[in-house]
């Protein structure tokens, strides 16, 4: 029950409410449709296709409809998980960008009609949307317009398929809420038999503006996703992270299909953009977005993926969750105990809202009207909310919980059919008779989560400066649960290992036997020698020991203290050679730009090392120029003679997910100088970066 703590102006409220109009809209505004999606927070995003059988990330499109055999598919599986995960829907790789059909479409021999998989008789989809109605799940459909399969690919002829393909999925499968069309286009592929490298007009190939009316009047309710909008936009980052500020609207005249090169806009938006196309944050539960079988240990922990939660569904965006079936064509095991990680911890964190029995209070209330007070946006109607008169764009609200509690996390929404209007917010805490700041942020939109420091208090006080008078339609008050930084492993060259995180003054304790670390382990209290390949598990405790951090697990292969590095080209500026092996993920070294490429790397070990394969990390600062896209791989044993072990290769969605590439060769083989070639960057720009070079060894 709220109090609203205004007393003297009841009898004006309320001869007064019948007459005050409601504040007009400011700037951008969602349409309807995006309004629906504005109600979700949290999906799913499922890719599934010949790369889980492959082990690819971008299939090239010649792969046989026949290695498509996922014996125990059980979509019901993935639906109950999604479901018990608290999601609200699935979005599904229809179609990747190797062609190939998960539905049996009429316009392609290239789909689950040709696979083993119910004896071709099957239908993904159909399948997924029984499985959805049952959980009470939205269905959307990832339709990549890319296709290295097919052969007419690059003409008109492929736009008329396409469109049919897209009219199949929008017409058989009931409601439709969302339709994803993903911006990537490599260039090479299979093409029906050409393999060869096609380049597309991305701004004018696809003729969006006809494309988009299919959609529209097909499932005039689902937003399309593209690197274009019309209605939702991606965040600029496949980690999962918006930030502050993140701006629901954004400049049409900067947002247009093939626009590149605009990953900090589409990251904060525009503020007075002319456009509401709000972000959908999207990341993968694992490294990749298709199921690898060497990432079964390297599902995002239950840290992580609440991290990311605050970073989405609490950062004015739609959280969409990638969980990649497996070849039985189940969600594994670990990635179910994450996602019920993450579920345990917003049930609990959010369970108890401490404005529920509080007196609140607002600075202005618009025309003095009961309709538009400070308790409207406490209470559980989202239509109504509380305003302040037009002239008033900076305006607190006041929550008083008439005693002390532990408070650390609060949740703001702002009523979006009227526009994002707030530019600028703080919190303080009332304590030791005065308000000190704890919190303070740029912008809300739809949805904001705020966490600060645990405090003591008796009262919050929420300024806001609008760009247009506030229109805050709720506001939640949480003790959110503590937790303890993971830690962060690093081995230098010399093999020195140290443990760090950004908790207050954990102890560490650390196993190298595979065992889970508990607070009798080996105690960490300064960098030591790890100098032989090995496993290092290490777990962070607080107090005593009754708090403690997941636990990490480092694989580290042969130290690289006898290294050398040469290159066939100059570093750029300060970006030294010995980035590339000093064992930092944050240094990087950069090869000077010179627009044209080959450009190399050789790595004499020192050494001869029975090499099994390699590691490629990318610059990890969260920008992709000079990312390896193509390369060769050769190995040597005096350094004159060499092998191609990998001729032609590449890193396939380095330019979006720059994670750790771990390339297995062949076969083992013994070598003590490895050489790393690029042929092409991710934009073609003729340079290189290495963050970090590493090798797999037996
Ligand atoms: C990217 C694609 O290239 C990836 O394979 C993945 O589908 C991701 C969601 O979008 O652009």
């Amino acid at each position: 029950m709220k109090h609203l703590f205004f007393p003297l102006f009841l009898f004006s409220l309320t001869i007064s409410c019948q007459t005050v109009p409601p504040p007009e809209p400011y700037g951008a505004i969602p349409s309807k449709r995006q309004l629906e999606w504005h109600k979700l927070k949290y999906y799913a995003f499922i890719h599934f296709s010949p790369n889980t059988f492959t082990d690819k990330e971008w299939g090239y499109g010649d792969e046989s409809p026949e290695i498509f055999d996922p014996a125990e598919l059980d979509v019901d599986q993935w639906a109950r998980v999604v479901k018990e995960a608290g999601m609200e829907g699935i979005v599904i790789t229809a179609k990747h960008h190797d062609g190939f059909a998960l539905w049996p479409s009429k316009y392609t021999e290239h789909s689950v009609k040709n696979s083993p998989w119910k004896d071709g008789k099957g239908d993904i989809l159909k399948d997924l949307r029984e499985a959805c109605d049952k959980y009470g799940l939205k269905l959307g459909m990832y339709l990549s317009p890319w296709d290295r399969n097919h052969p007419k690919y690059g003409t008109p002829e492929y736009i008329e398929y396409f469109r049919n393909q897209l009219k199949e999925l929008l017409t058989d499968y009931g409601d439709i809420y969302e339709v994803w069309f993903d911006g990537a286009n490599g260039g090479d592929g299979y093409y029906g038999g050409a393999n060869e490298t096609r380049k597309i007009d991305n701004t004018t190939y696809y003729d969006w503006e006809n494309t988009r009316k299919i959609v529209r009047e097909l499932q005039p309710m689902a937003v399309m996703f593209s690197d274009a909008g019309p209605d939702i936009r991606w965040i600029g980052n496949e980690q999962g992270y918006a930030y502050d500020p993140t701006w629901a609207a954004i400049d049409s005249k900067d947002l247009y299909p093939g626009a590149s090169g605009i990953n900090d806009l589409l990251q904060t938006g525009s503020e007075g953009g002319d456009m509401w196309i709000a972000p959908e944050v999207n990341t993968s539960i694992r490294p990749g977005w298709f199921y690898h079988e060497a990432e079964n240990d390297k599902v995002k922990s239950v840290n992580q993926l609440i991290d990311n939660w605050y970073h989405s569904a609490g950062m004015n965006g739609n959280f969409i969750l990638n969980l990649p079936p497996d070849k039985r064509g189940l969600i594994h095991e670990n990635d179910v105990k994450a996602l019920q990680g993450l579920k345990a911890y917003v049930d609990k964190a959010f369970s108890v809202d401490y404005s529920d029995n509080a007196t609140v209070f607002g600075s202005n209330t618009r025309g003095k009207s009961a309709d538009f007070a400070a308790d409207k946006a406490f209470d559980t109607d989202q239509e109504t909310y509380w305003a302040t008169d037009d002239a008033v764009q900076n305006a607190f609200i006041e929550i008083d919980f008439e005693k002390k509690i532990e408070v650390n996390a609060l949740l703001v929404q702002e009523y979006i059919p009227l526009g994002q209007r707030i530019k600028g917010f703080t919190i303080e805490a009332h304590i030791d008779d005065r308000y000190t700041e704890v919190a303070k942020g740029i912008t809300i939109g739809n949805r904001r989560l705020v966490k600060f420091k645990t405090v003591n208090t008796s009262k919050l006080k929420i300024s806001f400066n609008g760009k247009a008078s506030p229109v805050i339609s709720n506001i939640e008050v949480y003790r959110v649960p503590d937790m303890i930084g993971k830690p962060s492993v690093l081995r230098n060259k010399e093999g020195m290992l140290s443990i760090s995180s950004d908790s207050p003054d954990p102890m560490y304790r650390y196993t190298t036997d595979g065992s889970e670390p508990n607070i009798n382990s080996t105690s960490y209290t300064a960098p030591f020698l790890f100098g032989n390949p090995g496993t290092i598990k290490v777990k962070a405790f607080l107090n005593d020991g009754t708090k403690s951090s997941e636990t990490i697990t480092k694989k580290l292969d042969v130290p690289k203290t006898k290294w050398k590095a040469t290159a066939s080209r100059e570093s750029h500026s300060y970006y030294s050679l010995e980035n590339a092996i000093d064992g930092d993920p944050k240094s990087t070294w950069f090869t000077e730009k010179e627009n044209d490429l080959p450009a190399s790397v050789t790595i004499d070990f020192g050494e001869q090392l029975p090499l099994k394969g390699f590691t490629y990390l990318p610059r990890q600062d969260g920008r992709n120029e000079a990312n390896i896209f193509k390369y060769k791989l050769e190995t040597s044993e005096d350094g004159e003679i060499w092998t191609t072990i990998l001729k032609e290769k590449e890193f396939s969605n380095i330019g979006n997910n720059p994670v750790l590439q771990e390339i297995e060769f062949p076969k083992t083989i013994g070598a003590n100088y490895l050489r790393l070639t690029c042929i092409s960057d991710i934009h073609n720009e003729g340079w290189m970066n290495i963050a970090e070079l590493g090798v797999l060894t037996d």
